[in-house]
């Protein structure tokens, strides 16, 4: 199937493309007017709730477009600290651009308590309705930017599950056996093959 993965950031594309091209699907991202699209987000704390009015934000786009009959996928993801009360949450992208990496290490600088989880939910309306799925990662802050690779929190950010290194040092394969977007997809991918369920 052709999904439209309706987003601005790249990051998110090229994890979706490689997890849910073998299955058989063609990612391809949004572009309206050659441009992604750009998501009025809702006051909410809920990953839910701002994924789905980017998913009826992204139909309203569409209308009338040769993309208005095609799947479109959208998610919402953060990064939840746990000595910050579940900050930045929902407000990650947002925080990135103002403070960066440096400043979350600055704000955490006397902090022992470390941990954090990143979550996602995405949603997929298909012809055969709208699937749901979430994933979460735990992990924890780490002491030092480490790495280059992926986008976001990932130098910073060291998954339970892992050998010790910072998603900023994994490879995108790597990553995204653990990661929650990995996780939210691939339940996505499994609904698709057995859509009652
Ligand atoms: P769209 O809304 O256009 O999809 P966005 O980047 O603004 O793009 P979100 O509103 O969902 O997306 O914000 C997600 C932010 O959370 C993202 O910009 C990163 O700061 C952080 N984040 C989420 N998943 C991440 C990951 O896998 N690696 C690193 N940072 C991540």
């Amino acid at each position: 199937m052709q999904i439209f993965f309706a987003t601005s950031n790249r990051g998110k594309i090229s994890e979706a493309k490689e997890k849910l091209g073998p299955t058989g699907h063609e990612i391809s991202p949004l572009i309206i007017d050659g441009m992604p699209p750009k998501f009025i987000e809702p006051q909410s704390e809920h990953l839910e709730e701002v994924a789905f009015a980017k998913l009826s934000q992204a139909r309203q786009m569409v209308l009338g477009s040769e993309m208005e009959d095609c799947a479109i996928l959208v998610e919402d993801s953060g990064i939840f600290i746990e000595s910050l009360s579940g900050f930045p949450g929902v407000f990650s992208s947002f925080v990135e651009d103002k403070i960066g990496l440096s400043g979350i290490l600055s704000i955490l600088s006397e902090e022992e308590n470390r941990s954090a989880e990143y979550r996602a939910t995405c949603f997929l309306e298909t012809k055969e309705g709208i699937f749901k799925s979430k994933g979460i990662c735990s992990g924890e802050i780490s002491r030092a930017i480490s790495g280059e690779l992926g986008f976001g929190y990932d130098p910073i950010f060291i998954p339970v599950e892992g050998d010790g290194r910072t998603f900023g040092q994994m490879s995108s394969e790597e990553k995204s056996q653990l990661s929650h977007r990995g996780m939210a997809l691939k339940g996505l991918s499994e609904m698709l093959i057995r859509p009652s369920k």
